[in-house]
């Protein structure tokens, strides 16, 4: 790898001085500076000076194929040379455009034939919500209004996303929950249904949905939304009761089913799409991260015949962004798209990677001292720190043991999330068998560090 241009010290007191980064706490990151990137191939980044960090979240759990694809870099190339933008509104259409709504309609479950593009997965959540109560006024059902998301949803920091999302802090600074919002518990079995098996705390979970709707009335519903597997609230993978029950209770009421994908799909959870994976039916997707594996920005809100025969009589849709559908992105996501068919990326993860990935992980760490609980689904794992194995009690919040871990797991070359007092991991489709032990191997020596620290070992 090539020397860096500065050094890194230089790099971290520039970044302080003029950059403010997204979810980070200015009390560590002003003394301690950024971990500047500068190169990166396969499932590794290289760090300013030169030290090479297996990446365990794929970027920010989009990398699907991997750093340094060269399709993927010649398709954006190749397109900018030939039409670097035109726009979508008012009557065009770009050749990229046209043939990646083409491919998504040939990948997308239960009859979702159309798109609309944009930019970000917050973006398409601030998409479908205009799009669904558009849809009802249509219906002539105008009362249908609210919007149902979860604790610890994340759909986005736009302002309507932040609502439609779940996260308290978010909602609280700067008053950012919107009226016309509501939300319900998440289905985290291991640390809210104790005196339940899995099976009948999904149905649980599920049915506070039923109980939001008939509290809030029918009439005045217009969607719920979830993840199918919930990630940045720290990867909840929901029991295998939860999502039919759910199905089942907004089809009764009529209210639209939204599974939110920007992180399943695309092969995280062993197929195209994590709905699959739950035999979720949604009337609306959003897509982004691996639709383009992240190499430039773009999403996708897909959605089916219903939904699209109320946008023919509803007249103008006015909602579009000056990107929405750009060439080159559409050009990429269609590379990268070629190339988890031409790698079969899918059935990889699914028969093998993934299995081995939680196998290995489980192994590695189920019996530690910190270790509650090992969950997830396909690519993504999440692991559970516990003070008390046997009560499930949690460290006190300011312990930060999950922020230690993340720090150790660093140092140790490996690059993990920590989310509350879970450590997560959602790392490229193509990483090896050989790179999933290096990941066990370093958690569980992060794993041995923390515990030294907080003189639980
Ligand atoms: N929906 C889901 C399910 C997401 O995970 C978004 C929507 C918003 O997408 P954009 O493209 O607007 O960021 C996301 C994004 C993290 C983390 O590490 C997660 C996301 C973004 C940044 C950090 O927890 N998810």
């Amino acid at each position: 790898m090539s020397r860096p241009e500065r050094k890194t010290k230089e790099w971290q007191a520039l970044d302080v001085a003029h950059h403010l980064h997204p979810f980070t706490d200015p009390k560590y990151f002003d003394t301690k500076g950024p971990l500047v990137v500068t190169q990166a191939q396969g499932s590794h980044v290289w760090d300013s000076d030169g030290r090479k960090i297996l990446d365990g979240m794929a970027g920010l759990w989009c990398v699907n194929v991997g750093y340094g694809r060269q399709e993927l870099i010649e398709a954006s190339h190749r397109q900018m040379q030939e039409l670097a933008y035109y726009n979508v509104f008012f009557q065009s259409a770009t050749p990229p455009q046209i043939e990646l709504s083409r491919v998504l309609a040939e990948l997308t479950p239960g009859g979702l034939n159309h798109f609309f593009f944009t930019n970000s997965g917050s973006e398409a959540n601030d998409t479908i919500i205009r799009m669904v109560r558009h849809y009802w006024e249509v219906e002539g059902k105008p009362s249908k209004q609210i919007f149902i998301g979860r604790t610890l949803g994340y759909h986005g920091s736009t302002l309507a996303a932040t609502s439609l999302g779940g996260m308290s802090a978010m909602h609280a600074m700067g008053k950012s929950l919107l009226p016309g919002f509501d939300h319900i518990m998440h289905p985290h079995w291991y640390a809210n249904g104790a005196d339940l098996t899995p099976e009948e705390f999904g149905l649980r979970a599920a049915r506070a949905l039923e109980d939001k709707i008939l509290a809030l009335g029918a009439d005045n519903v217009a969607a719920f939304v979830g993840e199918p597997v919930q990630g940045a609230g720290g990867v909840i993978d929901p029991p295998a009761t939860y999502w039919p029950e759910v199905q089942r209770i907004c089809r009764k009421y009529d209210v639209l089913l939204v599974a939110d994908e920007v992180i399943c799909g695309f092969g995280r959870l062993g197929h195209w799409f994590g709905s699959e994976a739950y035999g979720i039916e949604p009337d609306l997707m959003p897509m982004a991260k691996g639709l383009s594996s992240g190499y430039l920005p773009i999403a996708a809100v897909a959605y089916g015949d219903r939904v699209q025969r109320a946008m023919q009589r509803g007249g103008v849709f006015s909602h579009g962004y000056t990107y929405s559908g750009h060439p080159v992105s559409c050009a990429v996501a269609l590379a990268n798209i070629q190339l988890i068919k031409d790698e079969g990326l899918i059935d990889r993860v699914h028969d093998d990677t993934a299995p081995y990935f939680r196998k290995r992980l489980y192994d590695a760490v189920a019996d530690h001292p910190l270790v509650g609980e090992v969950r997830g689904a396909g690519l993504l794992a999440g692991i559970q720190l516990v003070q008390d194995k046997a009560t499930r009690a949690l460290f006190p919040a300011e312990d930060n043991v999950a922020m230690k871990c993340r720090d150790h797991c660093l140092d140790g070359g490996l690059i993990m999330r920590a989310v509350g007092q879970s450590m997560v991991a959602s790392p490229p489709l193509i990483i090896s068998h050989e790179e999933i032990d290096r990941m066990a191997a370093i958690l569980k020596e992060s794993l041995d560090r923390t515990a030294a620290e907080t003189g639980a070992a």
